[in-house]
């Protein structure tokens, strides 16, 4: 079936930049630990005549007349979210990941306040108080991150410090940490200082819906999302929250809203305006699909899939920060290697294998080249790959990763293997 036969016709330039797009993602490994595929239901909805509506307020409270049909679809994905994650309270207007955070500080906090948080290089996001970021120049982040010997949180030593420092929030999330996050010992420290516990959970929803990380919900105040990722829905954000806020009393005496409340004011009328009900309308589709068995299989697919390519890579000799994966994704590391990082990111990419280039824990190079590749599994997954095609990933970033100094006389070749081998697969959004 020939996709956007109408924009074809009328922007041919644009048209064909995604054509482009669409063929060099059916084409190549696609293992950026952060994407993975929305499905054609999600990209039609986002792509419907609901993007004109303007609709600032909420279900049965907006600014504006004729909100009969898009009050429902926020109410749908409001309800779905709250039994896909056990939420007590929803809120899907963010419009993407780092304006969810910011809600959250806005929420929680008052400009200067202490927030715990993992920096960008140790594995953290910008939005956990990294310097360069709004939440590093307001807030001032403590940092903690992965011991730089073994690659795990030493929970001892967080203690330490969130006992010293006294925080008033702490962030639990990640961008590049392979192992699982045990929640319930944040709680613990958290509730020893009085702290809100904030989790962000982008990098890893769909495996916590299909049960192969521990659950945020029960021990967060607050918890945060991005909707694309691994969990496949539109370019978005949304908070799962309590309802109330424990610390009411403590660090909001004259607040008259309670947490729920707060939140949603902080994103409308603090933040943003109006909300985009096509991608809240994508957002919805999206929650209905992981409510699926289908999905569940996906996400303990995801992780059996990055634990095979794990064994394959450590087996061929090279080295893994944290010595391995419990999630999504791993880190290869090149700290004792004469290429660094980036080398070996664009030879791979050169090959037709799309990752990143990554900091490792205890790297001795700069942010801007590092130690690492970080790989993730959540598209090749979506994809209907399985422990077995990650033996053949493993021998094509093994031979890019042995030949990077002359990688042009090998890229070609991989590069060709590899399109061959996406053919037995489809590719959801684009081929299904
Ligand atoms: N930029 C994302 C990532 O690649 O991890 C985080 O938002």
């Amino acid at each position: 079936m020939e996709r956007y036969p109408n924009l074809k016709e009328s922007d041919p330039e644009i048209y064909s930049l995604i054509q482009k797009e669409s063929e060099y993602e059916s084409t190549t490994l696609k293992m950026i630990a952060s994407e993975s595929y929305a499905s054609y239901s999600v990209l039609e909805a986002c792509g419907s005549m609901l993007t004109d509506k303007y609709a600032e307020g909420y279900p049965g409270s907006r600014y504006y007349e004729g909100n009969e049909f898009v009050d429902c679809v926020e109410n749908l994905a409001i309800d779905r979210a709250k039994v896909l994650f056990g939420a007590e309270h929803v809120n899907v207007q963010p419009y993407s990941g780092s304006p969810a955070n910011q809600a959250v500080y806005r929420a929680l906090l008052k400009i200067g306040d202490k927030v715990m948080g993992m920096p960008v290089p140790a594995g953290g996001h910008l939005t956990h108080g990294w310097k360069v970021n709004f939440s590093g120049m307001d807030y001032v982040q403590i940092p903690y991150g992965p011991d730089p010997t073994t690659g795990h949180f030493d929970m001892n030593l967080i203690r330490e410090t969130a006992k010293r420092e006294r925080p008033r929030m702490i962030w639990v999330g990640a961008t590049a940490y392979p192992h699982k996050i045990e929640y319930k010992d944040f709680a613990e420290i958290a509730n020893e200082i009085d702290a809100y516990l904030v989790a962000d959970i982008s990098h890893i929803n769909a495996i916590i819906i299909a049960g192969m990380h521990p659950d945020p919900v029960p021990c967060c105040d607050v918890v945060t999302s991005t909707s694309h990722k691994m969990l496949r829905g539109p370019r978005a954000g949304f908070i799962l929250s309590k309802l109330e806020d424990r610390f009411q009393k403590k660090y909001h005496p004259d607040d008259k809203w309670g947490l729920a409340k707060r939140i949603d004011r902080a994103v409308f009328p603090g933040l943003q305006g109006g909300p985009h009900l096509h991608i809240i309308a994508g957002m919805a589709v999206a929650f209905k699909e992981a409510m699926s068995d289908d999905f569940k299989k996906y996400g303990v697919q995801i992780v059996r899939n990055a634990k095979s390519l794990a064994e394959s890579l450590l087996g061929k000799g090279w080295k893994l920060a944290g010595n391995g994966t419990d999630t999504h994704l791993l880190i290869l590391d090149f700290r004792d290697k004469d290429f660094t990082g980036k080398e070996a990111a664009a030879a791979l990419a050169k090959s037709g294998i799309i990752a990143n280039f990554n900091m490792v824990p205890g790297d001795h190079r700069s942010p801007f080249v590092t130690s690492g590749v970080r790989l993730g599994t959540p598209s090749l997954t979506a994809m209907g790959m399985k422990e077995v095609d990650m033996i053949k990933v493993a021998n094509w970033i093994d031979r890019v990763c042995r030949n990077i100094k002359n990688i042009d006389d090998h890229a070609e070749n991989i590069k060709n293997e590899i399109a061959d081998f996406c053919k037995n697969f489809k590719i959801p959004g684009i081929r299904e």
